[in-house]
């Protein structure tokens, strides 16, 4: 049967199949892909009020695409006091925020209590508060650094308040790329593992997906199934969100960034080969806010937050650092032809804009 019989009959696609969609012009990927977000989502576009807070810089692996961590190309090192944290989040809520999406470097000199107990501190403060909080990367530096298990950093986060996983740090699972790339720090099958170990608690996470650098079109496809292979066993994932890749300030030499053709290509792939992950977000730190309202054609359906402070992006060249307000997301959105739907960080709808 032809690929385009299988993406006719809605039929899952294999590896071997899934390869061969980038070879697809992309207005007939968008056709397959955006029926698809029309049967899931209709014409809602979903999005929150966030907050992202980045307490640490000081890193102690070296990833070659990241410019935010101060270990070598960023000299300006910093670490955040729990109280500037709080107050961050205390001037935040003003804005209405419904989450903090909290994310630092892997920095050895805090200690653990340091990383754990900001999220028991945020959540005896600000009860209604969800905390997104600690990927995967995160979770397996502190493992090394503590001798403690995957189970056993779970339950502490899960004991400490945080309420949903990101989906950073998973970049390309290709082995030969990711050796390249970020050699060093957590591994695919321990990103899987860590996320398979949080969704057996019962939590829920995101997944995202790095590209634009050295991988190819192939070893972005591999990483989908892999994805998908999990949500098969587990269905912890909420989102998958391929992060278009910053080209400034970093190791590695990437002159060319990735068309808008390539981008819109992959997320429409994206919406086509992960038949079992709800959403598709084009985080707009890295597509631009533009493309992201244009991926909204191209099967994706969330726009992720307002972010107010964006700063791993940013550091890699993005326009991204103030966020956006809401109130041009709600208009951006509606002036696109679709329905602007605030959401909480699992999904659920809170409000109608
Ligand atoms: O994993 C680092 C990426 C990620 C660059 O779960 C870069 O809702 C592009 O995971 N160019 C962290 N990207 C951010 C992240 C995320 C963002 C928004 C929402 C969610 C979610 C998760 O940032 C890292 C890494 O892949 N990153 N450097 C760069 N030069």
């Amino acid at each position: 049967m032809s690929i385009i019989e299988k993406l006719e009959n809605n039929e899952r696609l294999s590896y071997e199949d899934a390869i061969k969609l980038y070879d697809l012009d992309l207005f007939v990927l968008a056709k397959y892909a955006n029926k698809i977000r029309e049967q899931k989502h209709g014409k809602k576009t979903y999005f929150n009020i966030n907050r992202h807070i980045n307490p640490t810089n000081v890193c102690k692996d070296v990833c070659q695409f990241c410019a935010y961590s101060a270990s070598r190309k960023n000299p300006l090192q910093y670490t955040m006091t729990h109280e500037e944290i709080l107050e961050v989040v205390r001037t935040s809520l003003k804005n209405d925020i419904k989450e903090v999406h909290i994310v630092s470097a892997h920095n050895p000199k805090t200690g653990l209590q340091w990383y754990m107990d900001v999220f028991k501190k945020i959540k005896e403060n600000f009860p209604s508060i969800h905390v997104k909080a600690l990927t995967a990367a995160e979770i397996h530096f502190l493992s090394t650094e503590y001798n403690l298990s995957y189970d056993q950093l779970i339950a502490m986060m899960i004991d400490h308040g945080i309420d949903s996983m990101p989906g950073g740090g998973a970049e390309i699972f290709d082995e030969k790329v990711r050796k390249r790339i970020c050699g060093g720090k957590v591994t695919s099958d321990q990103w899987i593992q860590i996320h398979r170990t949080w969704h057996k608690a019962g939590k829920q996470s995101n997944a995202t997906m790095l590209f634009g650098h050295i991988e190819s079109r192939d070893n972005r496809i591999d990483h989908m199934i892999r994805l998908r292979d999990l949500q098969d066993e587990t269905g912890g994932f909420n989102a998958f969100i391929p992060l278009v890749y910053q080209t400034k300030n970093n190791f590695l030499k990437i002159d060319a960034p990735l068309t808008g053709v390539e981008i819109l290509k992959t997320y429409a792939i994206a919406r086509i080969v992960l038949d079992n992950i709800p959403n598709i977000k084009a985080y707009w730190a890295t597509s631009t806010v533009k493309l992201a309202l244009i991926a909204q054609e191209f099967g994706s359906n969330d726009v992720d937050g307002t972010i107010e402070k964006e700063s791993i992006q940013s550091a890699a060249g993005a326009t991204s650092a103030k966020g956006v307000a809401v109130k041009e997301f709600v208009d951006l959105i509606k002036n696109t032809g679709f329905i602007p739907v605030e959401r909480d960080s699992v999904y659920n709808e809170l409000k109608t804009w």
